[in-house]
């Protein structure tokens, strides 16, 4: 085991809905990935993620669907929990940030800034509604817009001419909820001090330039560059944690103030002690994966708020991720563009867990916006998955199971003669699981993805150049049993480098086909990726293609039940039921 504590988090979603794939590769996945490996790599790992149940948006769907925020909070994050764990996400906990324990660390945080000097109060002017009695948030008004006309522009923006302007410029301005007309009102509020953070914050954004995506230390410096505001960390909305401040009892944080400390309660709800080891013990590193939108929070707001804080620790790497599109279009709920994860709610044979986390994992956005095709999906399971991977695995285990009864009976130390090619491979399995090591560890997916398939098609061209078909033929028995040797220790190698990625196919591989008593998932194992594991008299189990190839018909199915958009509505009325 390494010394090394590592949290990594994933950023903690919204349950005003349900996640779609731009979610999934836009954080969960990258950061499942990333803990997998670094598990496996012997780091002492723990993933923490779970919903962010706060917020104007679940507020709104709440009042629209005419079901109460708790409820539609609660319900939508048993859903999002279903999604991940399909998916596959390895989180060692994933609750919520609607708990006692995230409430008192909340107030805790916030008491100990206040107690600072760093919250102030101010005043800003706000529309309200008499007929409701409460102020409304930019979302909850509508009016026509100053620019161009629209008679339903929102709070601070048009959605037809793309303007954006102060919510007093905004004409007519009506109550969403009700219609009634809305007038600006004075409210006294709370703010977080950023500039007094500031000097330390230029610091550490500082020491981050190499460790940080430069998309992300270039955000980072630019909105530190703007100069820091103060910002309003209270809202007049009855969904949040109140603050527990004299004349404040009826305003609750500003969701993006609770969430991030969110990651702390959800560490805390594991256990006391991963709390203490991760955030207060200054030797762990903490690696935040976070989807574009949220990278100014925790890469300027969130950091800020640790540094006044004094006691936490900020993080390691702030992974930022860029936005996925969907066939050259952005996702929409509304027009049914984009891939949604309501069909991995029941069980679909058209969808294969494995095979989308690897596709998924080719177009995670690390450096740029990527783009979702569904023939890109059916190319990678077609062309890699079986035409690479999974056939290095077929031919070996058929091979081993056709010439010797499936029974090996050599062994590193009695291999002699090795020619050219042998040493090639050989020198591939000391050497690739490093590099795919590396890529894994600058959570640069796609390239250790690439690896991982280069790795593999080396071994094909291997057995290839081998061709111990000929050697049976010409009764080289001895020889041909050298080459499937050296072949399955390289599919041995490859389950092991492969598992953060697709861990079921690879732990099936390796210990259903193969053989092996050993769980490619486990702790620590990385090591053994670059060794032989086969010993004298192995026998294989199991073969059998592990991959499926995908036709047309089956893309087609499989195209027609991801595009379907959850229909929240229908949801709640046969919950409701
Ligand atoms: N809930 C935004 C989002 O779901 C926000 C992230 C919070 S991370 C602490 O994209
Ligand atoms: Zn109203």
């Amino acid at each position: 085991m390494k010394n090394e504590k590592r949290l990594v988090t994933a950023a903690l979603t919204y349950v005003n809905n349900i996640p779609h794939v731009g979610h999934i590769v836009g954080c969960h996945l990258p950061a499942d990935i990333f803990a997998r490996f670094s598990r496996s790599y012997g780091y002492d790992t723990t993933f923490v993620g779970g919903s962010d149940m706060h917020g104007t948006p679940s507020l709104m769907t709440a009042q629209e669907l005419g079901v109460p925020v708790e409820v539609l909070t609660e319900e939508l994050h048993k859903v999002h929990k279903k999604i991940y764990e399909k998916l596959n996400i390895s989180y060692d906990i994933y609750s919520n940030t609607h708990t006692k324990i995230h409430e008192e660390v909340t107030k805790d945080f916030f008491m100990e800034l206040y107690n600072n000097g760093y919250i102030r109060e101010g005043e800003i002017e706000m529309f309200y509604c008499e007929h409701d009695k409460m102020f409304l948030p930019d979302r909850y008004v509508i009016g026509t817009c100053p620019h161009c006309g629209f008679s339903e522009a929102s709070g601070d923006q048009c959605e037809k001419c793309d303007s954006l302007f102060s919510p007093s410029e905004l004409l007519d301005a009506r109550c969403k909820v009700c219609g009634e007309k809305a007038t600006l009102k004075k409210s006294k509020h709370i703010f977080l001090i950023l500039s007094k953070g500031v000097e330390d914050l230029k610091k550490w954004v500082e020491s981050k330039k190499d460790v940080w995506r430069s998309h992300v230390y270039a955000e980072a410096k630019k909105w530190i560059s703007e100069g820091l505001k103060d910002r309003c960390i209270s809202r007049d909305i009855t969904w949040g944690f109140n603050v527990p401040l004299k004349n404040y009892e009826n305003k609750v944080f500003y969701v993006w103030f609770d969430a991030p400390i969110g990651y702390i309660s959800l560490t805390k709800e594991l256990s006391e002690q991963k709390y203490k080891d991760l955030w207060l013990d200054k030797s762990s590193k903490i690696y935040n994966f976070v989807g574009k939108d949220n990278i100014q929070f925790h890469a300027v707001f969130f950091p800020t708020m640790l540094l006044e804080h004094k006691k936490y620790n900020l993080a390691h790497n702030v992974v930022g991720l860029n936005f996925l599109n969907y066939e050259g279009q952005k996702f929409s709920k509304s027009k049914k563009i984009g891939v949604f994860c309501n069909a991995l709610l029941s069980d679909h044979d058209e969808i294969d867990i494995d095979a989308l986390r690897a596709y998924l994992t080719t177009i995670i956005p690390e450096n740029k916006d990527t783009d979702y095709r569904w023939e890109d999906y059916k190319n990678n399971t077609n062309s890699e998955l079986v035409g690479k991977f999974g056939n290095l695995f077929n031919r070996t285990l058929n091979m081993i199971k056709n010439y010797f009864g499936g029974t090996l009976n050599v062994d590193e130390k009695s291999l002699d003669n090795l020619n050219e090619f042998d040493l090639e491979i050989i020198d591939a399995l000391h050497t690739l699981p490093k590099a795919i090591a590396e890529s894994y560890e600058r959570a640069e997916l796609r390239d250790a993805y690439k690896l991982i398939m280069s790795y593999a098609v080396k071994a094909n061209g291997y057995i290839e150049k081998s061709a111990p078909w000929n050697l049976m033929k010409e009764e080289k028995v001895e020889e041909a049993q050298k080459v499937l040797y050296l072949a399955l220790n390289v599919c041995a190698s490859l389950c092991i480098v492969a598992s953060p990625i697709m861990p079921n196919k690879t732990k099936t591989l390796l210990m259903e086909q193969i053989g092996l008593a050993l769980d490619p998932t486990l702790n620590d194992i990385y090591h053994l990726a670059s060794e032989f594991n086969i010993k004298k008299g192995h026998k294989i189990k199991n073969v059998y293609p592990i991959f499926e190839r995908v036709d047309n018909e089956k893309l087609e199915k499989f195209k027609n039940i991801m595009s379907e958009p959850f229909d929240i509505k229908e949801y709640f009325e046969t919950n409701k039921k």
